[in-house]
């Protein structure tokens, strides 16, 4: 018999997320999907520990302005905790773009149409297993 896939997740409320208010309103949607919060931090990243997350993303266009964003305020960062989390937060965030993020989503439904280079979308959530690992040994380090 396995055993049951409760996994636990990084959630970021990215910069734009904290400013437009909408915290509570994410971890509302966490809550009431059934996950749990196990950890919650807020800080404003350093690039330091931006490029280590977002190490895949390394030397592409995007990268030193998606840097310059999320260094540019406070981030909420989470712990959260569920069956088969990592799949199903991504489904509650939707896909990158707001604007084709279909609604219901927290992208579709919360996400506007941004002028920067940088896609603005709310939020992060890891997308595998391994990401989660990684990502939650970096915001969450004892
Ligand atoms: P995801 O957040 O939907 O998983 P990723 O491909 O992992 O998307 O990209 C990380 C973040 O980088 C996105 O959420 C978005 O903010 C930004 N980003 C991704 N692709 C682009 C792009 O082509 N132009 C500008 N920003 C991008």
């Amino acid at each position: 018999m396995t055993s049951t896939p409760i996994e636990e997740t990084l959630v970021l409320i990215k910069p734009d997320g904290v400013e437009r208010q909408l915290t509570g309103e994410v971890l509302a949607r966490i809550e009431r999907k059934g996950y749990e919060l196990v950890d919650l931090r807020m800080l404003t990243p350093s690039r330091e520990l931006l490029t280590r997350h977002y190490l895949e993303h390394e030397g592409k266009p995007f990268f030193e302005g998606l840097l310059a964003f999320m260094s540019s305020g406070p981030v909420v960062a989470a712990r959260v905790r569920g069956i088969r989390v990592i799949e199903g937060f991504r489904s509650l965030t939707g896909p990158t773009d707001p604007t084709t993020a279909p609604p219901g989503t927290i992208r579709g439904d919360l996400g506007r149409a941004w002028e920067t280079p940088t896609i603005l979308n709310i939020v992060h959530g890891s997308d595998s297993p391994e990401s989660a690992a990684r990502e939650l040994a970096i915001w969450f380090a004892a």
